[in-house]
């Protein structure tokens, strides 16, 4: 399905202005153009000066904002740094909105995400390792499931898919499709990858089942797609959105039946750390995840190192 895609069409809208302007050679005296690059070393305005020392960030809670803040521990560059929670939403308007300026902005970003097919970026170097290497996504169901809800289990299991899958979802989601529309579709359209999902796993009877998540992108995308996969087997699915910490909780204490957004080992290594006991691990639902500081490919810096302190 195509959906009109607005904040696309305002960066096409946007670009051509540019080239007409420039076509039309109104440009002579090369400094009106104001690109963010100009600024780049520092001399007058500096990127870190401009983005008033600040990181764009999302929940508090998230895996990624607590590492936002022991870079700014760690990193003696980002002395004085503010790490800005918000929300998942709120970061992806603000990196929009800088892009349509071309100003510098640092998000805490991670992967798989839409914001790398929509827009050209790039993750800082992190060379203290503060964020961690690739990670993979997780599920986690409660103990006593598999007894339960064999068919259910089964399935979670079995429930594994790329990078590039998930994105395609979170794209649809992101131009403003509904998120159980586009995983329906995403699931229509993929049926060779869940038939193996749901390989040996028999229908029931509309048995109730909870799973729980965080609103971030890509577990908006996961979960949907998990659960509109589990309703095709029979099953009346709830899914409840809830802050990183509970969601972890809901699944040890047994209150919740199952969640697919265990990013391990660094992002939520605290949380499985003080929830593993309490839990059964079912493994990767997918590799190649990641975190860290994200920019816009025109800030001509490479490393959280380039950025300058506030004192
Ligand atoms: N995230 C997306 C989460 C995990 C999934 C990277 C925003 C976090 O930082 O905890």
């Amino acid at each position: 399905m195509l959906k009109f895609n607005w904040k696309r069409l305002g960066i096409v809208a946007g670009l051509s202005l540019s080239l007409v302007a420039a076509g039309c050679g109104s440009d002579d005296d090369a400094d009106t153009n104001n690109d963010a690059s100009d600024n780049a070393g520092g001399d007058d305005v500096n990127y870190s000066e401009e983005m008033d020392y600040s990181i764009t960030a999302i929940e508090p809670g998230a895996g990624v904002v607590q590492a936002a803040e022991d870079s700014v521990e760690e990193y003696g560059n980002l002395d004085g740094w503010d790490v800005q929670t918000s929300s998942s939403g709120a970061m992806a308007t603000a990196l929009g909105e800088a892009i349509d300026k071309e100003e510098p902005i640092v998000v805490t970003g991670w992967s798989p995400h839409w914001k790398f097919a929509e827009y050209d970026l790039k993750y800082l170097d992190d060379p203290k390792g503060v964020f961690g290497e690739a990670e993979t996504i997780e599920t986690m169901v409660r103990e006593g499931l598999e007894d339960d809800m064999p068919e259910a289990y089964k399935l979670l299991d079995q429930f594994h898919w790329s990078p590039d899958d998930l994105e395609d979802v979170m794209l649809e989601i992101s131009q403003g499709a509904d998120p159980e529309e586009a995983a329906a579709e995403w699931v229509e359209e993929n049926e060779d990858m869940v038939s193996e999902w749901k390989d040996g796993v028999d229908e029931v009877d509309g048995d109730e089942i909870e799973l729980v998540y965080v609103e971030w992108d890509t577990e908006i995308g996961s979960t949907n797609v998990v659960k509109n996969v589990l309703e095709d087997l029979g099953y009346n699915v709830t899914i409840t959105p809830l802050d990183n910490a509970v969601m972890w909780q809901a699944i040890a204490n047994g209150e919740a039946d199952g969640m697919v957004a265990a990013w391990l080992p660094d992002t939520h290594g605290d949380l499985y750390e003080e929830y593993k006991d309490d839990l059964v691990e079912l493994g990767p639902n997918l590799e190649g995840a990641k975190i860290g500081l994200v920019v816009p490919e025109y800030m001509d810096i490479d490393s959280i190192e380039d950025l300058e302190p506030a004192n």
